[in-house]
């Protein structure tokens, strides 16, 4: 994934067409577009291959199973158009490094610390200890909490470079600036936007924030 806006738009929207119309709108304005299982469950895996013409998809299918089904998720998932592939670390590294090798050329970030309330119950325990496979599956990077910018910080500490993707802005509590400021790459939003009356101008004014957050950095 190429980071210029530090922007990722989650499209959890459940209709094709508003779903390719806020893409459209938003293009400029973002770095990637998260698809996930609402949207893709909606509109069947094309949705991927018709947004990917387009730009940069991420699939978020969470990717949680044994190394053989990951594979074979990861494989449609790249067939289908997808740069990169959100999967869990839980199911461990052998599971991760499948997710990796399948995705050859595309992207893998690995899930740590989730962003809801319920993120501190069990994901936030183990977070550091999946940032670590992470690195060693050799995946892009990892998604970390915006909505706790400390934690994203201390998850930068562990994976060096790798790229560092921060949902949990507006809808969730998150600010823009935060997790930016902690060490993230980009935010990830999602009804912020797509909830928006105008989603240009909401990804516009998210924009303006991350502008002026790199400005004070
Ligand atoms: P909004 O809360 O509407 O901005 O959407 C956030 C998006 O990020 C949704 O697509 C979530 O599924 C996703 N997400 C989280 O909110 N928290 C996480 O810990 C991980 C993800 C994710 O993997 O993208």
């Amino acid at each position: 994934m190429r980071i210029a806006r530090r922007l990722v738009l989650a499209l959890d929207v459940t209709d094709a067409r508003l779903a390719a119309s806020i893409a459209e709108a938003t293009r400029g304005h973002v770095d990637a577009v998260k698809v996930g299982w609402p949207l893709v469950l909606a509109a069947g895996l094309g949705i991927v291959s018709d947004l990917s013409r387009h730009g940069y998809i991420l699939c978020d299918f969470k990717v949680a199973d044994i190394p053989n089904t990951n594979r074979l998720i990861v494989e449609q998932a790249v067939a289908a158009g997808a740069g990169g592939i959100i999967c869990q670390g839980f199911p461990g590294e052998d599971s991760v490094r499948a997710c990796v090798d399948a995705a050859g050329r595309a992207d893998v970030f690995v899930l740590t610390e989730m962003s809801h309330p319920g993120g501190v119950e069990f994901t936030a325990k183990h977070a550091e200890d999946f940032a670590r496979i992470a690195m060693r599956a050799g995946a892009s990077g990892i998604i970390a909490p915006a909505t706790r910018p400390e934690r994203v910080k201390a998850l930068r500490a562990i994976v060096g470079d790798l790229l560092i993707l921060t949902p949990g802005v507006g809808a969730q509590g998150g600010s823009p600036a935060a997790p930016l400021l902690a060490g993230a790459d980009a935010i990830i939003v999602g009804r912020a936007i797509y909830e928006a009356e105008r989603p240009a101008e909401a990804a516009e004014g998210l924009a303006r924030e991350i502008a002026s957050a790199r400005r004070s950095a």
